[in-house]
């Protein structure tokens, strides 16, 4: 759809930038803090593991005022469970609690919206021996954590997030399990509980307060089918419904997808579901849709004959096909980063589309951003042009889709500053603030503003207004 004359961003939009506990803080087992899942994975031969980071709970202050200085209306950040409450449920660790307090008020200070998501990837390690999310206890123990969290900052935080790509927790389940990979079976009944505990968090938070808003934080993609055969787009539903509609249709409609739960019946990964969960999860009703988005994904028929799985898209992105379900096919429209990852920005207006007209309510992109090898120039500077023309087409994107009619209220690049990527280390860089350290060598974690920190500074400034006007003039 094209347009005679574009609208500007909405007033009030909420632009932020995103970052998660344990890719930023640091400080793993400082201050009472127990131990995450994430302490325990281990990385491939120099790459770094999460113990420093980027040291944000030793310079948070630092990094408040750079969010200050470049304008943002909105940081959306997680807490660590772990530091809250060191064994995930029982005792609290006070000190955690107060990084948070004073992370928030710091924020309010300048005017910045706290977007708190709960959970982020970090599951407790003592909740991971109990195990996990196949434990049922664990949906006890992140009611718990929550009400701590809603008891302690609520009163200041409006915008809630309850579990950060649950989708990708249960499709590539390898960063979030020190121990062995659950089985499919397995992955959906931890799919469920967590389905459960979400529900309880929001129902929790709609309780105790009028004006807090909470939604769930998947990642959502747009599929294409890889010709116009039909088989083909049977497939791009398939894979479309079990990675992503699955996690809204809980969220938004309180039931199962049918397509997906014919799937999981089918092939005996169907989740005992325990008397009142679909009442809990019904009564859930979430007020805005958190999207982390960075590419679509192409698929082509199954042919079900043992190939689906076999890698056949080349060095694009991380999809494998699964058996009776859709093959991963090339999109030769599509650029790659240096690491492989698909760039479509037009894939973002298709998946906002595709969301807001399921769902009907408003959306926040809570992630969406270039992981690249920056470098920090002899000029003492990182110029990320690339990053620039990035988000630039992405931000251009959205708007037209605010233009189709999204309610569209903010947008989170990540990521805020550059932390430890959760596959590739910290070579892979996404911030608009660098940070002065190796894979090992730690430098002296210096913060220093890239050109994409200036022109997103412009740009919040304006409210989008360049950007609408690189749209008009095409
Ligand atoms: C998302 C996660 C983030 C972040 C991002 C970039 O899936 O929510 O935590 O890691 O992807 O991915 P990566 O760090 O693997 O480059």
């Amino acid at each position: 759809m094209h347009y005679k004359k574009i609208k500007n961003f909405p007033k009030g939009f909420l632009w932020g930038a995103s970052t998660s506990a344990y890719q930023v803080e640091g400080a793993w087992n400082e201050d009472g803090k127990g131990l995450s899942v994430q302490d325990f994975n281990e990385t491939p031969d120099g790459i770094t593991d999460f113990k420093v980071a980027s040291d944000h709970y030793h310079r948070m202050k630092e990094d408040v005022e750079l969010m200050a200085q470049m304008g943002m209306k909105a940081y959306r950040f997680s807490i660590s469970w772990a530091r809250v409450i060191p064994e995930g449920t029982g005792a609290v660790n006070d000190k955690g609690l107060k990084f948070y307090n004073d992370l928030i008020d710091e924020l309010l200070a300048y005017g910045i919206e706290p977007v708190v998501t709960l959970y982020h990837f970090d599951l407790p390690y003592g909740l991971y021996k109990l195990g996990g999310w196949s434990n049922r206890e664990t949906i006890a123990a992140f009611e718990n954590y929550a009400r701590i969290l809603f008891e302690n900052y609520g009163d200041r935080v409006k915008y809630w997030l309850t579990i950060n790509e649950q989708n990708v927790m249960i499709n590539h389940p390898n960063a979030m399990n020190p121990g062995v990979i659950p089985s499919k079976k397995e992955l959906y009944q931890q799919c469920h509980n967590m389905f459960v505990a979400g529900a309880k968090a929001i129902n929790l938070c709609h309780e105790m307060f009028n004006d807090a808003k909470i939604g769930p934080a998947p990642n959502i993609v747009a599929i294409y089918p890889e010709k116009c055969d039909p088989a083909d787009a049977i497939a791009a539903d398939n894979w479309e419904a079990i990675r992503c509609w699955l996690y809204l249709d809980i969220a938004v409609y309180g039931v199962y997808n049918k397509l997906v739960w014919a799937y999981l019946e089918q092939r005996g990964y169907e989740p005992t579901i325990e008397p009142g969960d679909m009442e809990t999860i019904a009564k859930a009703k979430p007020d805005f849709i958190g999207c982390n988005y960075y590419a679509t994904a192409t698929v082509a028929a199954s042919r079900n004959d043992g190939t689906d799985c076999q890698a056949r898209n080349g060095d694009q992105q991380i999809m494998i096909g699964e058996e009776g379900v859709y093959r991963a096919a090339k999109n030769d429209y599509l650029e790659q980063t240096e690491y492989g990852w698909l760039i479509d920005a037009i894939g973002l207006r298709v998946t906002l589309r595709r969301i807001y007209s399921r769902y009907n309510l408003p959306i926040l992109i809570t992630e969406n951003g270039l992981g690249a090898r920056d470098e920090l120039t002899e000029d003492g500077k990182v110029h990320d042009q690339y990053r620039i023309d990035y988000l630039e087409r992405h931000f251009a994107q959205a708007l037209m889709a605010i233009n189709d009619g999204v309610d569209l209220i903010g947008y989170c690049p990540w990521s805020f500053m550059d932390l430890v990527s959760t596959h590739q280390g910290y070579g892979k860089r996404y911030g608009f603030v660098y940070v002065n350290r190796g894979e090992d060598d730690l430098k002296d974690l210096d913060r220093i503003k890239k050109d994409s920190y200036y022109w997103y500074r412009d740009v919040i400034a304006s409210n989008g207004k360049s950007i609408t006007d690189m749209v008009d003039s095409q």
